[in-house]
């Protein structure tokens, strides 16, 4: 119902119609910022004070959106039905960390190229750099990003 997706910008989140909640922590001064923005209604947004200090934001979606993100920012998706936790939940977000497990290793390399090769054309997965096309330009911005975490 819901597909999570790294990109050189954030993560991009496509499904429809479905509602989630968004926590960017590190004491980030601004509001999350959502591309295209007129995909996403919002139902409440506010920021969290103190030393834990983030940002939650909650609203539904439909379509694709990337959630903008620098690296380090923690983001947490939540979709109907997981009440035991987030559908996605990144500590600290790292483009190169293409499987989302926290950890930047060769293993990203290879889930990366898998997906790069299965998704040759426009609007595929392997499209790292979101210039709507799958070339070899991907493979060289996600090397750059898993090289610098
Ligand atoms: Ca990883
Ligand atoms: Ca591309």
């Amino acid at each position: 119902m819901i597909q999570f997706r790294q990109t050189a910008l954030g993560v991009m989140l496509a499904g429809s119609s479905f509602w989630f909640a968004v926590h960017i922590d590190g004491g980030n001064p601004a509001a999350p910022l959502f591309e295209p923005a007129n995909r996403v209604g919002q139902i409440e947004s506010f920021r969290q004070n103190g030393p834990d200090d983030y940002w939650r934001w909650a609203g539904a979606l439909s379509g694709t959106t990337i959630v903008r993100l620098n690296r380090g920012q923690g983001l947490e998706v939540y979709v109907p039905g997981s009440l035991n936790g987030p559908a996605l939940d990144v500590e600290a977000w790292a483009p190169g960390d293409w499987n989302f497990d926290s950890v930047v290793n060769s293993a990203d390399i290879s889930a990366f190229l898998s997906a790069w090769v299965q998704s040759r054309g426009p609007d595929g997965a392997g499209d790292f750099n979101l210039d709507g096309q799958v070339t070899s330009a991907d493979i060289s911005a996600f090397l750059s990003a898993w090289v610098n975490h």
